[in-house]
């Protein structure tokens, strides 16, 4: 029966990994995956967790089950780095992100919801996740790749017209992957406006809280839109944020103002997860409840991802300046956040900066900025200069 199954496609983030570790040139450079890199290209785990694993690894007496929601507060104060004071939701612990997205997919289709809108282009396993629990998604385009413009007035003018009440549409909560575009103020309104006239469910993907403008600068937006709307769910990630990546944590909230109400959206949270994979792995969450709930360690956290987002703002400036010789438009560099910036080149021109050069960047021309450090860059700039021509 097996032998019947056709081959799937590698994830074509994931799979750019080992062909950067097999390229012996000294001077590669990997933009690829979205992890942060440090001016020594390490991905350091931060001080405040070695220190939180280590408090944990004295005092933890034992690794019976903590229960199907999760770690309660890790879910509750991380809930509050998220949206802040006094908001209320529903909310479990999830397996990273990823799995507080498909918690959130499978929520939306136990609700009666059927579509999911998304502007593209969007992560990539997006549109994956939310197939994948049996959700239509619609896409519109969102993004002028050459022009480095959001395409605002478009998103609101196709939402409004084609979606209908109980509709979800996903929106990046800051540092938009793959294109470091900024949602500006009143855009963020005009969807709230457009969301409540229509009854769609805003699913906020916050995957880089801290590395935009702050940690609670990147979360305005968000919490402003979740004053607006009834209801909202809000997949949340301590990956980048808590530099956590492998131990998988993240969590989902769904809000409503009706305690009845989220105490059903909880039970059914809980339900979908133990289907899947009964509990959510304990570590990660361990670690952000100790760092969120100790005023030193959070101090040093903040200290250490604040370091981190200046870093990548001064490699966007740097890149900006260079790149503005191939195309104006790429000033825009400067301005836009998080780890991603979104270049116009095309696959033959990438390959050819992977063979020649050891610059790698996925075939999209998403690059990682946080791959870059002050001695390379010139480099990297001088090379996309070179054969990017655009
Ligand atoms: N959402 C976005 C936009 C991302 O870039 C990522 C990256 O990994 C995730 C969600 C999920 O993160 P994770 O599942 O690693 O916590
Ligand atoms: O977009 C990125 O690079 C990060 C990391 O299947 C990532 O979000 C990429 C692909 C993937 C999981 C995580």
């Amino acid at each position: 029966m097996f032998e019947t199954l056709s081959r799937e496609a590698d994830d074509p983030l994931l799979a750019l990994t080992p062909l950067f570790r097999a390229d012996p040139n000294p001077a590669k450079v990997d933009l690829g995956v979205g992890v942060y890199r440090d001016e020594l290209g390490r991905t350091p785990v931060f001080r405040a967790v070695k220190r939180a694993e280590a408090h944990l690894l004295e005092t933890q007496e034992t690794k019976a089950y903590v229960g199907p929601e999760g770690d309660r507060t890790f879910i509750e104060a991380f809930w509050t780095f998220v949206a802040g004071e006094g908001r209320h939701a529903a909310g479990v612990q999830t397996v990273g992100g990823t799995g507080a997205l498909r918690l959130a997919a499978e929520l939306l289709r136990r609700s009666g919801s059927s579509r999911i809108f998304l502007g593209t282009p969007t992560w990539s396993n997006h549109s994956a996740i939310f197939a994948a629990a049996g959700l239509s998604v619609v896409t519109y385009p969102s993004f002028d790749v050459a022009g480095q413009r959001l395409l605002a007035g478009e998103m609101i003018s196709v939402v409004a017209d084609k979606a209908q009440p109980g509709d979800a549409i996903l929106l990046h909560a800051s540092c938009h992957n793959p294109t470091g575009a900024v949602m500006d103020d009143a855009t963020w309104a005009a969807v709230a406006e457009v969301a409540l006239e229509k009854g769609l469910v805003p699913v906020i993907d916050s995957a880089y809280q801290g590395f935009g403008t702050g940690i609670e600068s990147d979360a305005a937006p968000l919490r402003r839109l979740l004053d607006r709307v009834p209801e909202a769910i809000v997949a949340a990630s301590a990956s980048k944020s808590f530099g956590l990546y492998r131990e998988r944590t993240g969590a989902v909230y769904a809000t409503s103002a009706s305690p009845e109400t989220r105490d059903k959206l909880k039970s059914h949270l809980v339900t979908i997860g133990r289907g899947a994979y009964s509990m959510p792995p304990d570590h990660g969450a361990a670690v952000v409840r100790t760092i969120l709930t100790d005023p030193e360690l959070r101090t040093d956290w903040r200290t250490e991802l604040d370091d981190a987002r200046k870093r990548i703002t001064s490699m966007r400036t740097i890149l900006a300046k260079g790149l503005s010789r191939l195309s104006p438009a790429l000033a825009a560099i400067a301005t836009q956040q998080g780890m991603f910036s979104l270049l116009p080149i095309d696959e033959t021109r990438i390959v050819e900066l992977r063979h020649r050069r050891g610059i790698y960047m996925p075939l999209s021309g998403r690059i990682n900025i946080a791959g870059l450090n002050s001695s390379q860059a010139p480099g990297v700039i001088e090379a996309l200069c070179a054969h990017a021509a655009l």
